[in-house]
């Protein structure tokens, strides 16, 4: 048995509100994960991190393994204290950045072969591995070594890509330490096929985990096919588990998922965004680097209580993006990230309430405001 981690406080149509309970404390769900891929959120403290309303980061087994090294994290009291974020971790099991950052990468039934981006060593990742590296970062939330089935592949390379992403699931099950507060996920895999999808669903319900992602979308299928996998994919899953969308995305795609029963999110874009000076907000996205910011005096969102929009005008974060300032990196990603949770605090109080469609609907028309 599968220990429940997982509260569904409420439902609006397919969209859920709940709760996630970890040793490092509770997440509330529609959650955003901002991405701390090597042991720190990329322009920002910790403790920003935390102000803007984020409960729970995504750490990185494949960064981590390579440098520091999963060993040293974990003589130096795991990563929650290696980088000050006490609160719930989510790690990513490798295979995926594998495959995006490494050279000379050799996938067998035992695991994935592959040389360093860094300096090039050999390594391997395999279920066994990923899954004991989590445990020396002391990760919350583990996630299954699995491949991410490439786009576009044909039914029979997305079924034997699946196939083997179940295989490895027994495994990393397997080497899961079991103990309480502490969370393994599943991702089901199967490209853009429905029976595929079905079958990967099914295969992780028989072995058990305490949550389910939803892994291979957003890689290049756009977003109409994502929605079409989406209509279907989560009603696979078990109500009683949280459900996570790896890897997205967009506000609206964020939206869209959460409308479709998805519970979790993790996305580069808000930290990347801000630091190549394009800003999130209730009117769509503005990039601070166009010359028409250069001498407006108003902040990027004046009804934004970030310190960005409350202390900054955008023709000063204009001129430290044009200088390539690393504080105009981090007053755009401050920025972005309270954007994204208060999205998605938005999204929670919307579910509770019961006017989910209303707040989807004052979501676009805000977005196709072009004012900006
Ligand atoms: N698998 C894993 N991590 C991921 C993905 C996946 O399919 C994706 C796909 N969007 C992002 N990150 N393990
Ligand atoms: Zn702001």
């Amino acid at each position: 048995m599968t220990e429940s981690c997982f509260t569904l406080l409420a439902k609006d149509g397919k969209a859920r509100r709940g709760r996630v309970s970890t040793a490092h404390g509770h997440v509330n769900t529609p959650a955003f994960m901002p991405v701390g891929t090597a042991g720190t959120v990329k322009a920002m403290l910790p403790e920003s991190v935390a102000a803007t309303g984020a409960e729970i980061l995504l750490g990185n087994t494949y960064h981590l393994m390579l440098r520091p090294g999963a060993e040293r994290v974990a003589a130096l009291g795991g990563l929650h204290k290696f980088m000050n974020w006490p609160k719930p971790i989510l790690t990513d099991s490798g295979g995926f950045q594998v495959m995006s950052l490494s050279e000379l990468r050799k996938i067998t039934e035992q695991g994935v072969e592959f040389r360093s981006h860094l300096d090039g060593r050999k390594h391997m990742l395999s279920p066994e591995t990923s899954t004991q590296i989590q445990d020396q970062l002391d990760s919350d939330i583990t996630m299954c070594f699995d491949e991410c089935t490439p786009f576009p592949a044909t039914p029979d390379q997305a079924a034997q890509s699946m196939r083997l992403s179940m295989r490895w699931a027994v495994r990393s099950r397997d080497a899961f330490r079991r103990r309480p507060g502490y969370l393994q996920f599943g991702i089901m895999q199967g490209g853009i096929y429905e029976h595929l999808r079905q079958e990967s669903a099914r295969a992780l319900v028989d072995i058990g985990f305490e949550g389910y992602a939803i892994g291979g979308l957003a890689i290049g299928e756009g977003q109409i096919e994502m929605f079409r996998i989406l209509d279907f994919a989560p009603d696979f899953l078990p109500e009683d588990r949280p459900r996570y969308l790896m890897g997205v995305g967009r506000p609206a795609d964020i939206v869209g998922a959460v409308s479709r029963g998805i519970d979790m999110f993790d996305c580069v874009m808000p930290t990347r965004a801000g630091r190549t000076g394009a800003a999130f907000t209730r009117f769509g996205e503005l990039n601070i680097r166009n010359a028409r910011h250069a001498t407006d005096p108003r902040p990027i969102d004046p009804n934004c209580t970030c310190p960005a929009c409350t202390s900054y005008s955008r023709g000063y974060i204009h001129h430290l993006n044009k200088a390539k300032e690393i504080v105009g990196a981090m007053l755009l990603t401050w920025h972005n990230l309270h954007y994204y949770q208060e999205l998605m605090q938005g999204l929670r109080r919307a579910i509770e309430a019961g006017t989910f469609a209303e707040f989807v609907m004052d979501f676009e028309a805000g977005q196709a405001r072009s004012d900006l």
